[in-house]
């Protein structure tokens, strides 16, 4: 599973800022995502899960990208979220759904992946699921207005740390 690490800094609230995690299994489309997003211009991943705590503490929101026509690999991707989300220091995060690759044929759509992740089983998490197809750029803004308006940044210039 890939990671990357996004820091929106917001022009219009000063300093604020809010740290976005964006994770998702390989091929996912986190790196399309990223792209299509102009959050920065360098993406890469991080293999060993060990060290990806390091980049937990003051994680306002995650999204969570997920290959929508990669049914073989679903369960697992459900693994992984529900994983992550047991982190102590992501307990506040809120969670953003990024149901990618729906152009494909045999993609699963949002209700199928909802319930495919479990995602009636968070407790606690505001949270919301998006059909994405990043190739195309569909889908992802409306995402990000939902994140926008949940974590109150607007205008935010967006920068890209990798781990
Ligand atoms: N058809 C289709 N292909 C997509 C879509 N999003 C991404 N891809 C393709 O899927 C492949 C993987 O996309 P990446 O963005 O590299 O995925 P990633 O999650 O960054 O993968 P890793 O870096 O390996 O963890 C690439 O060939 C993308 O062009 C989509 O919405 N539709
Ligand atoms: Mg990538």
């Amino acid at each position: 599973m890939g990671i990357v690490f996004t820091r929106m800094f917001s022009s219009l609230f000063g300093n604020r800022e809010a740290r976005i995690l964006v994770l998702g299994l390989d091929n996912a489309g986190k790196t399309t995502i990223l792209y299509r997003l102009q959050m920065g211009e360098v993406v890469s991943t991080i293999p060993s899960r060990p060290y990806w705590r390091c980049y937990f503490p003051n994680t306002q929101a995650i999204i969570y990208v997920v290959d929508s026509s990669d049914t073989d690999r679903i369960g697992i991707a459900k693994e992984e979220f529900h994983a992550i989300l047991e982190e102590d220091e992501l307990k506040g995060a809120i969670a953003l759904i990024f149901a990618n690759k729906q152009d494909l044929p045999g993609a699963l759509d949002a209700a199928a992946v909802t319930e495919a992740l479990e995602l009636h089983k968070l407790k606690n998490r505001q949270w919301a699921i998006f059909k994405t197809c990043a190739v195309k750029g569909e889908g992802l803004f409306e995402g990000m207005d939902w994140h926008s308006s949940t974590i109150i940044i607007y205008g935010a210039d967006v920068k890209t740390c990798t781990i």
